[in-house]
């Protein structure tokens, strides 16, 4: 596929973002490469997790500006309904953990995928820039609704308003990235986040992230029920006796999903 790479090792997919010159900035034909990929791998049982990553010095500088000057362009309402938000629900909507490994700047949707990612680890040199507030525009690609979520309301409505690029340093502080590595070190750090996660019963994943992403609007009895429901299918999967078979063996689990 132009512009983006996906390669897929030892139960873990590494999608790359593949317009370096451009800072990997997206266009009409990227974003629907992405929703295809991200959709692709939701349904293929033999990955077990998902790393979205940018070439070269950027992860992503949102949207392509020069793609918005050509002729034909698509309102931005459409834009948003017929594919950022289609790809930030795919993201979202995989059963399969996806780490962002944020190896430069997140800019606008750039920042927005990385906020739909379940886990964000980030290079020295990452900084995350809402630029929205530059260009006369919102947050969007799901940002209001994460950020907030992330890092609080407080924290988001400094970040969103004010423009101000955020460090590496700084977004692990008021964690929104759960690491900051030197730059040469990303790609080995991601990778083994997501070989820990791979290892994992992909069902009981699948299921912690519904769980975790309907709590976060639910109330708590809600939340109790949803986590009785799911609790319960968890437990008639062999994965379950697997995990026991493993403790009472005193070795490590084998899990198949
Ligand atoms: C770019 C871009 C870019 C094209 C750098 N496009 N070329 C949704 C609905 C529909 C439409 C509207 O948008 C949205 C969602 C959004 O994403 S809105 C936000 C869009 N993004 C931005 O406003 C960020 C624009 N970029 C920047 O502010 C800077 O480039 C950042 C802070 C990302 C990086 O700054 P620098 O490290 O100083 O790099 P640079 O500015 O020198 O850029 C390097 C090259 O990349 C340059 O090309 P050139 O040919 O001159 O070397 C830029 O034109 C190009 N580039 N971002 N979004």
């Amino acid at each position: 596929m132009a512009d983006l790479r996906v390669e897929t090792a030892d139960g873990v997919a590494t999608v790359t973002l593949d317009r370096p010159d451009a800072l990997n900035a997206l266009t009409i034909q990227l974003k629907e490469a992405l929703i295809a990929t991200f959709t692709g791998l939701a349904a293929d049982p033999a990955v077990r997790a998902i790393v979205l990553t940018g070439a070269g010095r950027a992860f992503c500088a949102g949207q392509d500006l020069k793609e918005r000057l050509e002729p034909g362009a698509p309102p931005l309402d459409v834009e948003l309904r017929d594919r950022y938000n289609p790809l930030v629900r795919a993201i979202r909507e995989a059963p399969q953990p996806v780490i962002a490994a944020v190896n430069g700047v997140a800019a606008g949707a750039g920042a927005s995928i990385a906020f739909a990612c379940d886990l964000r680890i980030a290079a020295e040199s990452a900084r995350f820039v809402l630029a929205f507030a530059g260009i006369g525009l919102i947050p969007d690609s799901g940002a209001t609704w994460t950020l907030q979520r992330l890092v609080g309301a407080s924290k988001a409505a400094e970040i969103a308003l004010l423009n101000e690029p955020l460090s590496a340093e700084e977004a692990a502080r008021i964690g929104l990235v759960s690491r900051v590595v030197p730059a040469t070190d990303l790609v080995a750090a991601a990778r083994a986040f997501a070989l820990r996660l791979a290892a994992q019963s992909p069902g009981a994943l699948a299921r912690t992230k519904r769980a975790l992403q309907a709590g976060a609007t639910s109330t708590f009895e809600e939340a109790l029920e949803l986590e009785a429901t799911l609790q319960g299918e968890a437990g008639a999967q062999p994965d379950h006796a697997e995990g026991i078979a493993a403790f009472i063996e005193k070795r490590p689990p084998r899990f198949g999903g």
